[in-house]
């Protein structure tokens, strides 16, 4: 299945008045603020979020799961999904891999798909939180900070396979979740635990290419419900600075518990610059992972003025690498994709509306109505006439959601790859 430049061109073409309409207000109304639109819609453009390769089927829940058909079971139809991702948005340019679930068997004809489709290969991701066939160890008991020396021996080897098999791929960087902790009290020796995890880290840093960054993600629950090792920024920080330079500290949005003022904690790490990479969803409870924007949408745009200000004025750290995690358990993977993706867009336009110096001098002064009319009248701002702009400015379509239905995407994948249930194989 793959979207056509003459397909989103015919798209647009029906898209064109409404979107013509929208769009010559909200530039005239920004315009006349000193706002620069077409600079705005260069930022936007150039934003590019990474799709994991396990986002693009069903998820599910301990209770079941149930499939939307037509999923991908291949890396070669994982690339697809994201490829018909990309076509339409243009800012889904890289796919973020999970090993072993995802181990390329033909390297060359991976990447060969990967360029034609204008991809490239981000984050790769290892796995020691599920045991694999034929492993000589279990990490029941945890896996790079398990008492078991064997246990971690075998964790630090995946990482080191997991940085070999990225190298071949032209990934640039390795992220670390560990689901390591305990479920009870007295399970395990919190100091020794973190210890073992600080020097397995290191032997997987040591192996490190010079240009690649090794992302830390923390998280305060499950699998394990007592403790989790690395379960909040600070200790990843810590982990990242014990490590070294090219270490950095992995924000998940879901992985905080309620009313977590994240925004400050992406504040605190830029300053530091080390603020590495960013998961996006949404959640309720606790790790829900639902669509990016869904239930909380003005946190989101608080977290974005933080990543604004901070790629603006904290040049050491590093541009973060994007990347949506989430679950669609109910939905169309690939719609919920495309509507995770507006959201992210939309809070970082608003966040680039922000009056930055207005907002320093009413901090000034004290003006804390000020300072909130300020924030709150980018958040106001409909920005999507500037987010389609963009996408077609870049090839894609004015409307995703739109042309993903008008041509029967999912309708065509389920003809093209049957009507089974990918995950249990009925
Ligand atoms: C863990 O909950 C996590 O957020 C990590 O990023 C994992 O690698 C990913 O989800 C997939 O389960
Ligand atoms: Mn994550």
């Amino acid at each position: 299945m793959r979207i056509t430049a003459e397909q989103i061109q015919k798209e647009n073409e029906s898209q064109k008045e409404i979107h013509g309409f929208a769009f010559d207000y909200l530039s005239n109304t920004l315009e006349c603020q000193g706002i620069s639109v077409a600079a705005i819609i260069e930022q936007i453009k150039a934003f590019q979020v990474a799709i994991p390769s396990w986002a693009l089927g069903a998820g599910g829940t301990r209770f079941g799961r149930f499939s939307f058909y037509g999923e991908p079971s291949t890396l070669s139809q994982k690339l697809e999904d994201v490829g018909v991702l990309h076509a339409l948005t243009k800012s889904a340019g890289s796919i973020s891999l999970h090993i072993p679930w995802d181990v390329p068997e033909d390297y060359t004809a991976i990447k060969e798909q990967a360029k034609t489709l204008g991809l490239v290969f981000d984050a790769v991701n290892s796995n020691t939180f599920q045991d694999q066939k034929g492993a000589k160890t279990s990490y029941k008991f945890g896996s790079l900070s398990s008492i078991d020396e064997a246990s971690r021996v075998q964790a630090i080897a995946h990482n080191q396979e997991v940085i070999s098999i990225g190298k071949k791929l032209g990934s640039k960087s390795i992220t670390v979740w560990l689901a390591d902790g305990a479920n009870f009290p007295g399970q395990v020796n919190f100091q020794t635990a973190i210890q073992q995890t600080e020097k397995s880290l290191h032997q997987i840093y040591a192996d490190l290419p010079k240009d690649w960054k090794m992302f830390i993600e923390y998280k305060p629950f499950e699998p394990n419900f007592y403790s989790t090792v690395i379960q909040d920024w600070g200790t990843s920080f810590m982990l990242a600075n014990s490590c070294g330079k090219k270490a950095y500290t992995l924000v998940d949005l879901g992985h905080h518990l309620p009313n977590t003022n994240i925004e400050q904690i992406v504040a605190t790490l830029m300053l530091r610059g080390k603020l590495g990479g960013f998961h996006f969803n949404d959640s309720k409870y606790g790790d829900d992972d639902l669509t990016v924007g869904s239930i909380k949408p003005y946190a989101l745009f608080l977290i974005f003025n933080e990543l604004v200000y901070g790629m603006a004025n904290n040049p050491e750290n590093p541009s973060p690498a994007w990347m949506i995690d989430a679950s669609h358990n109910i939905k169309d993977p690939l719609e919920d994709l495309l509507q995770s993706l507006e959201a992210i867009l939309e809070a970082y336009a608003k966040a680039l509306l922000v009056d930055q110096l207005a907002l320093r001098e009413s901090q000034k002064q004290q003006d804390v109505v000020g300072c909130q009319e300020i924030l709150q009248a980018a958040y106001r701002t409909d920005v999507r006439p500037l987010l389609a702009a963009a996408r077609a400015k870049a090839g894609g379509c004015l409307n995703p959601i739109h042309a993903y239905r008008n041509l029967a995407v999912r309708s065509k994948l389920i003809q093209e790859r049957g009507k089974h249930n990918v995950a249990s194989g009925l």
